[in-house]
């Protein structure tokens, strides 16, 4: 009878573990947190010519989007980048794993001319352990992968974490050319970056639960 006990206890805390591995890793995600246009937990970074921030014009859920655009028809024209990124501490993803990244996203305008707009994750090691810096990353346009002006779903499934990284950072750009009369924004809402549950090694863990807890009897 206490064996079984134990034995339960360790399937839960397999499930517990399983859980926990597929939670969002992004803080904030639908934007619905922050004061005006200052999203708790991004980073906003604009450029001369425009705005970058939380803008509750156009959200895909909630109140709330990230707006990114830059407009050359009000204002001189500039080559610059604007974006929103969420850098997350120490200990935010684990080397080696899978994640699935996923969001919604539009822009203003499909006339891409002298511009374009990207995704960008950064597989950073913060605490220097490994060297230190970017161990690895992913830059992806996002013109390539059929943005429109209706929000659409965008997933990238099983992005590895690289190597001796121990954090991210996640970018989303829009970057004008120096060309005049061009505007555009990019809108994006409900972020989410999710651990792949690997079923194989929660399996392995839980038979070594079992196993621990027989030869302890
Ligand atoms: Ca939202
Ligand atoms: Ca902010």
């Amino acid at each position: 009878m206490h064996t079984t006990k134990i034995t339960t206890i360790a399937a839960l805390s397999l499930f517990g573990i399983t859980a926990t591995a597929s939670a969002n890793v992004i803080i904030n995600g639908g934007f619905e947190a922050g004061s005006g246009a200052d999203a708790d937990n991004w980073g906003e970074l604009s450029g001369p010519a425009g705005f970058v921030g939380r803008s509750d014009a156009m959200p895909n859920s909630g109140g709330w989007a990230a707006y990114m655009a830059f407009d050359h028809v009000n204002n001189d024209p500039a080559g610059a980048a604007y974006f929103m990124e969420q850098n997350q501490p120490v200990g935010s993803i684990v080397a080696g794993e899978l994640y699935d990244l996923s969001f919604h996203a539009k822009v203003d305008s499909t006339d891409f001319i002298g511009m374009d707009t990207f995704v960008q994750s950064l597989w950073l090691d913060q605490d220097a352990s490994d060297g230190g810096g970017v161990r690895g990353e992913m830059l992806t346009s996002l013109i390539g992968l059929g943005i429109n002006d209706s929000y659409q779903q965008f997933t990238m499934n099983g992005l590895v974490a690289a190597d001796g990284a121990d954090s991210f950072l996640l970018r989303f750009q829009i970057s004008a050319g120096a060309v005049d009369n061009i505007a555009n924004g990019l809108s994006v809402d409900d972020v989410s970056l999710t651990q792949v549950p690997a079923p194989a090694s929660a399996l392995l863990l839980g038979l070594g639960g079992l196993s621990a807890t027989r030869r302890r009897r």
